[in-house]
């Protein structure tokens, strides 16, 4: 019940803080729209992606494909081999596979 009670109040401040800051979290939400992020946990390639979207706010589905056989098998379909981090890329109906975290990373910082 205390849990409860504690996370409904968080709920409202961070509703609070949404509408206060109703310019921001929109933007940050668009940049990153389509974007999904194929990794897995111990991976230290991954883990540096991770961080920088941590370090930049970018909120990015992540798919971890050793848990979800089926994002492994997507990924390779689609991009063609199973190889961590991968960027999957939706813009204007086109996907585009982004391997190599350091091209991650670039990409990322340009958004
Ligand atoms: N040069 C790559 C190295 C990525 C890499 O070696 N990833 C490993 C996991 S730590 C991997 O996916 N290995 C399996 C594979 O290549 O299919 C990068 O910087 O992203």
């Amino acid at each position: 019940m205390q849990q409860c009670l504690y996370r409904a109040h968080w709920f409202k401040e961070h509703q609070n803080l949404n509408n206060s800051h109703s310019k921001e979290i929109p933007m940050a939400n668009a940049k990153t729209e389509g974007l999904a992020l194929y990794h897995f946990e111990t991976c230290p390639y991954c883990q540096k992606v991770r961080r920088t979207m941590s370090e930049l706010g970018l909120d990015i589905e992540l798919r971890e494909t050793r848990q979800n056989p089926a994002f492994r098998e997507e990924q390779l379909a689609g991009g063609g081999k199973g190889q961590v981090p991968c960027l999957r890329i939706e813009k204007n109906g086109t996907v585009t596979w982004m391997y190599e975290s350091d091209a991650i990373i670039d990409y990322l910082k340009a958004l």
